[in-house]
């Protein structure tokens, strides 16, 4: 069963950690650490298919919903995160309903979709030795799409209602460029959009989340409805300690 899925079908809130460092120790730190989820990232990380199989194994025996990023929502990259065993995908920059719909098919096993048949080479069948697999993989997929640009928040109804997509993420640095202020998601244009596109994902019946921006934003967002939602980087929290560590030191 994934947690996450059902947490975000009953609105429950999710908070997560972006991993960007691409290596399984600090995943598996920061795995233990509590959070209901982790963002392998595929988009803007160093990661390959071996880097990010190595992370999933490292926190596998934690119970946080490993949820993968890909470059793009391409089938058969899709395909490949399924079968090493991640069930929860957010995929950057959806504009409309057609691409949410491909997207849902790719994450499907015919005939439901078009997801390719992996059985004894899949770890996520166990390599073949759960014979259900084929039959119920669909039930533990959570889809979460991104909307990250002008088209996106225009077509945020339409994504909506797609099956199959259960969950809407605001990315607020990619819409602030795309809103003409980039590198400053806190202008008030873009937090005015993301506020209206939270309301508006949540209106047309799904989960909201966002990328929060501290943990202030973050509790404010939660108190507006959004209910995945990121509250840092691995590589903040390096950042952060190492330097806080240093100047303690110095004074
Ligand atoms: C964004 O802020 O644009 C994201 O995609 C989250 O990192």
């Amino acid at each position: 069963m994934n947690a996450l899925k059902t947490a975000l079908a009953e609105r429950r809130p999710q908070i997560g950690l972006w991993q960007a460092l691409a290596n399984p120790y600090t995943a598996e730190i920061c795995a233990g650490a509590g959070y209901d989820w982790l963002l392998f990232d595929g988009e803007h990380a160093p990661n390959t298919i071996q880097t990010l199989l190595a992370q999933l194994q490292a926190v596998a025996r934690h119970p946080v919903e490993p949820v993968v990023r890909p470059a793009v929502g391409d089938p058969v990259v899709i395909k490949q995160y399924l079968d090493i065993g991640f069930r929860s995908l957010l995929v950057p920059m959806v504009e409309s309903a057609a691409q949410a719909e491909m997207l849902v098919a790719a994450t499907r096993f015919p005939p439901r979709g078009i997801r390719g048949v992996a059985s004894a080479t899949s770890r996520a069948s166990g390599f073949g030795a759960d014979g259900g697999y084929l039959a119920r993989a669909h039930e533990d997929i959570c889809l979460i799409v991104q909307i990250e640009s002008r088209a996106g928040l225009d077509a945020i109804e339409e994504i909506a209602a797609v099956d199959g997509v259960d969950a809407l993420f605001i990315g607020p640095g990619d819409l602030a460029g795309a809103l003409g202020h980039l590198g400053n998601p806190g202008h008030a244009e873009v937090q005015d959009a993301i506020a209206g596109a939270l309301d508006r994902v949540q209106r047309a019946g799904k989960a909201a989340g966002i990328f929060a921006l501290s943990p202030e934003d973050a509790r404010a967002r939660m108190a507006a409805g959004a209910c995945f939602v990121s509250i840092g980087t691995d590589i903040g929290v390096l950042m952060k300690g190492s330097r806080g560590l240093l100047d303690a030191l110095k004074g």
